[in-house]
């Protein structure tokens, strides 16, 4: 009897995985194999049920023989240990980013003569029916709120990049590549930041947009997409307000808001003390931090604590006195900023929180220190990782100039050349 494998990272069985079912155990017994949740993630399938849910509801299914879990995208160890004679997959893997993976499994199983068999995919009303109903559930408050606090546990850094309007968000939501390592990645979550929400409203970096815009802002995204949100709240204003905000923001389904303690007019923490920024008492930033937690209904979400002592040249000691001190009053994490090139300072504040506090999750934003990867952060105890600014920082140069050769051309056909056709653009919502 051959061995037959087939991978499955879905939380809904629908006509499309009964149709490889059937079609995989003309060829000999079927084992299926169950894609690990980190996996899952880093091809954009967000789990809504638990590995142990997923392995039972494969198993229920007529004509699977056995369950096993995969816990590499690539089949590395599935393979290893299973030589299958044949692996199934449906034939959307043949384009795409999936594309690197399925030449992967060809190497591997070409090795000792298995072979791939590629199914047509099924596509109809019904399997896109389930794909949509699924993607909606994940976009709904109960859902995207809790999912920060999920991806803390299941990932090592959570990933997260920067989103000012419905477009950016999707280009987070959908963008997907072959990394170095051969491995499919994207982005776990997004960062609405307060600079680019500004920026993008022609307005200076200075809690001048007000909340309303703000949300309103969040909500456009949040219509197109399904990722976690984590808010820029600036210095959460004054505590009547944020506790009020605080109430919003979680009905809404935003994961975290991540205030800064500093107090008076708030300036961009890059230009450091090059302007004049007070930075907030331990003591009034601590009392606003443990209203807003007093003020939060759902278990979910999560005030992020973001000191500025680095940033205000206060010192070490200083940041970490009140790191500690914020954690104490409630903080579900603290973000640590610094503009300094040189990691070090980020990297010593980490590796002596982390002495003394191994679990509140640690957050920092590498825009100075852009040279540090992900995995470094993490071995410093890192969590969640932010690029705050760049899809905002590389779409206005090139605005700029487009407009300045428009100008000086009279015409367009100049810049041409340069621009996405216009027959794309007028089909950029539904490709993407
Ligand atoms: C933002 O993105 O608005 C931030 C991060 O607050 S920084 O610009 O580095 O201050
Ligand atoms: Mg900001």
């Amino acid at each position: 009897m051959k061995t037959v494998y087939t991978c499955f990272s879905t939380d809904v069985i629908h006509d499309g995985h009964k149709n490889i079912i059937e079609q995989a155990s003309r060829y000999g017994r079927v084992i299926v194999g169950c894609l690990s949740d980190k996996e899952m993630i880093r091809c954009t399938k967000f789990p809504t049920k638990t590995i142990e849910e997923r392995i039972a509801l494969y198993r229920s299914l007529e004509g699977v023989e056995g369950v096993v879990i995969q816990d590499d995208m690539l089949y590395n160890d599935v393979i290893e240990k299973l030589h299958p004679d044949y692996v199934v997959h449906g034939d959307n893997w043949k384009s795409g980013a999936e594309k690197a993976v399925r030449e992967h499994v060809e190497r591997l199983v070409a090795s000792y003569g298995g072979q791939i068999i590629d199914i047509p995919y099924t596509y109809s009303e019904e399997v896109k029916k389930v794909d949509d109903r699924l993607r909606e559930r994940l976009s709904m408050p109960e859902f995207r709120r809790k999912r920060l606090r999920q991806l803390i546990d299941m990932t090592p850094v959570v990933k997260t990049m920067e989103a000012h309007s419905g477009l950016t968000g999707l280009i987070v939501e959908k963008t997907v590549v072959k990394g170095l390592d051969g491995r499919l990645d994207q982005f776990d979550a997004m960062w609405i930041s307060s600079l680019c929400d500004s920026t993008d409203r022609g307005k200076p970096d200075i809690e001048l947009v007000d909340m309303t815009s703000r949300l309103r802002t969040i909500n456009d995204i949040m219509e197109v997409t399904t990722k976690p949100i984590i808010l820029d709240g600036d210095t959460g204003g004054l505590t009547e307000h944020f506790v009020y905000n605080v109430r919003t923001l979680e009905r809404m389904g935003v994961s975290a808001v991540i205030i800064e303690d500093k107090t008076g007019l708030k300036k961009n923490s890059l230009f450091g003390t090059e302007v004049e920024q007070s930075q907030d008492s331990i003591e009034h930033f601590s009392a606003k931090i443990s209203a807003g937690k007093r003020a939060q209904l759902s278990e979910d979400f999560m005030i992020i604590a973001r000191i500025e002592s680095l940033i205000l040249e206060k010192g070490m000691e200083d940041a970490l006195q009140r790191a500690y001190a914020f954690t104490e009053a409630g903080a579900d994490g603290i973000m640590i900023h610094s503009r300094k090139k040189d990691p070090t300072e980020i990297f010593t504040f980490c590796d002596r929180f982390r002495e003394w506090d191994k679990k509140t999750p640690l957050v920092v934003v590498p825009t100075s220190f852009n040279q540090v990867t992900e995995d470094i952060f993490a071995a410093h105890g890192v969590n969640i990782v932010i690029y705050a600014n760049q899809l905002m920082r590389a779409a206005f140069p090139v605005m700029k100039q487009t407009a300045e050769e428009i100008l000086r051309s009279h015409r367009a056909q100049e810049v041409d050349s340069a621009l996405m056709p216009f027959k794309d653009i007028i089909r950029l919502i539904d490709t993407l």
